[in-house]
């Protein structure tokens, strides 16, 4: 059996990625670490409790006595954990530098000492970047960060690199678009205005709402991942975007139509500090190895639509008896527009 390592995998892409792996590969033994902070779900991954060739570890990828014997025994690590949203990062970026650096600092360094180890796929973003205004992002272009998030993650992505290029860890590092589809935690735009409209509640859109993101399907996303396990090149990055383009307005209309909501619902709210205004990507180098996005745009947000309105169980917990939800989402929404 193939032993592989999956950090933050109780998360949205971990979880899809943990489901896709174990069906698409009967070799592999899949073991997930992951902290559970509130964007970690259990029950994500509840459905493989019977699964012999699944296990689940509650931990910290920050603590080496949890995660570096994980790390020397595995001969794969994909590698999501990481504090994740913009907004929350710019209320207190504390979190994102323990984990999405020092974390991952962590499991490289055990990376160094784990004999059978043959891919380390550090999980970056196209944020790293920053905003485009124009083009479409490369590989080899600069690195501009805008907000602490993607500062951590740059930083961690490069620290994955500089364990490559000094003692040869055999790391491949991702940088992936704006994702959407199941199980996404509802503060993200897409499942947090499904979720707001199916409530007939306001849709917080920032600024003029014409920020434009690129929409990949997390199951590309995961094929993505596949494909570079087995096929990526040590040292090397790689972008995988979805080539779905649209404003944050447009992604909003879109959503509404589906719910047959008004339009009047949207409530345009105080722009979010430093909001980076276009992202853009390359995916040249990722298509060379045979991949492309297989999810047609108007589809993937159809069928999430109706994920989220036929799992009320999975996201209506969190929203009504989540104390802390709940709180950042007054924090967050009652700044003076
Ligand atoms: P998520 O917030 O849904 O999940 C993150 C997971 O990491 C959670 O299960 C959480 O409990 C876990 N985690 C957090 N801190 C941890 C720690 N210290 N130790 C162990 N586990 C910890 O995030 P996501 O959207 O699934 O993103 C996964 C990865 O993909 C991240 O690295 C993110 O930066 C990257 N990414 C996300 C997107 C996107 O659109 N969502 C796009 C590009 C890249
Ligand atoms: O309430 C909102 N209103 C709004 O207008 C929220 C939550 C977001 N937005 C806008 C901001 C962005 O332009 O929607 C866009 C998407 O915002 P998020 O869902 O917060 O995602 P983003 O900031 O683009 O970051 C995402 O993609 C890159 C993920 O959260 C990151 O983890 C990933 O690295």
């Amino acid at each position: 059996m193939v032993e592989v390592l999956v950090t933050g995998g109780a998360g949205f892409i971990g979880s899809n990625f943990v489901h896709h792996a174990l069906d698409a590969h009967p070799d592999w033994r899949v073991t997930t670490l992951d902290k559970l902070t509130y964007a970690g779900r259990r029950e994500n991954l509840q459905d493989l409790d019977a699964n012999s060739r699944h296990r689940f570890v509650h931990g910290d990828i920050a603590d080496p006595a949890v995660a570096a014997p994980l790390v020397r025994a595995a001969e794969i690590v994909v590698h999501f954990a990481a504090e994740t949203h913009v907004d929350r990062s710019l209320l207190s970026a504390g979190e994102f530098i323990r984990t999405d650096v020092h974390g991952t600092f962590v499991l490289l360094d055990a990376a160094r000492e784990a004999p059978r180890l043959r891919c380390f796929v550090q999980i970056s973003t196209d944020e790293v970047y920053g905003s485009v205004p124009e083009g479409a992002s490369r590989e080899t272009d600069e690195l501009r960060p805008r907000n602490p998030y993607a500062a951590s993650k740059a930083g961690a992505d490069r620290l994955a690199y500089s364990y490559w290029a000094s003692y040869r860890v055999p790391v491949v590092i991702t940088r992936a678009s704006n994702n959407y589809g199941p199980r996404q935690y509802p503060e993200k735009i897409v499942p947090l205005f499904i979720t707001n409209a199916i409530d007939d509640q306001p849709l917080p859109l920032y600024g003029d709402g014409l920020n434009v993101r690129d929409w990949l399907h997390v199951d590309d996303h995961c094929r993505a991942l596949d494909l570079l396990i087995a096929r990526g090149r040590p040292g090397e990055t790689y972008n995988i975007g979805g080539g779905n383009a649209v404003t944050n307005l447009e992604l909003t209309r879109r959503i509404l139509d589906r719910l047959d909501r008004p339009a009047s619902l949207i409530r345009p709210v105080a722009d979010r500090p430093g909001h980076d205004r276009r992202y853009s990507l390359d995916t040249a180098k990722l298509r060379a190895l045979g991949w492309e996005p297989r999810t047609d745009f108007e589809t993937g947000l159809s069928a999430t639509v109706a994920w989220y309105a036929n799992n009320e169980s999975w996201w209506r917990p969190i929203r009504k008896d989540s104390e802390a939800y709940r709180a950042y989402y007054a924090r967050q929404y009652t700044r003076p527009g």
